[in-house]
């Protein structure tokens, strides 16, 4: 796996690929991306057609990552969606750069749940695992939030 993961670097540059070897051994080393997920919520869904997924995957490493794919307990087919001039669509993946984050949210680019398995109420956690080209995944308990919450906002 590291021969493989060294392998794919080597197009980048040589020392590259030796700091990407260093990491396993060095934990405090800055090499690779370093993923951290806040603010996620998922606004309770008006059916069980769609749910809307939003947060933000912050990258403080210095390596750029993407998020690939995305699974959930109340979605066999949860997809990536970019929004513009108003249309969303699906795109097999999205950046999360390094030094800064990866924004979803509300018309903008956001994770889309279909066919829910069920309809889940306000204050109940949806469990989701976000899988990434370079990191490994991250499973989060999404809360699930008013159909019309905005962050930062309370309850009201
Ligand atoms: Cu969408």
């Amino acid at each position: 796996m590291r021969t493989a993961r060294a392998r794919r670097a080597l197009g980048l540059a040589a020392a590259t690929a030796l700091l990407a070897g260093g990491a396993v051994a060095c934990g405090s080393g800055d090499s690779g991306p370093r993923l951290t997920v806040e603010d996620a919520y998922l606004p309770r869904p008006v059916t069980t057609d769609t749910a809307g997924g939003f947060m933000t995957i912050r990258n403080d490493g210095d390596t750029d990552d993407r998020l690939t794919s995305v699974n959930s307990d109340i979605s066999d087919d949860v997809q990536i969606h970019t929004t513009s001039d108003g249309t969303m669509r699906r795109v097999p993946s999205l950046p999360v750069p390094a030094g800064g984050a990866l924004e979803l949210s509300r018309g903008g680019d956001h994770l889309m749940f279909m066919d829910l398995a069920r309809r889940p109420a306000q204050g109940e956690k949806v469990s989701v695992e976000l899988h990434f080209e370079k990191s490994d995944p991250i499973t989060i308990e999404i809360p699930v939030e008013a159909t019309n919450h905005v962050p930062g906002s309370h309850h009201q």
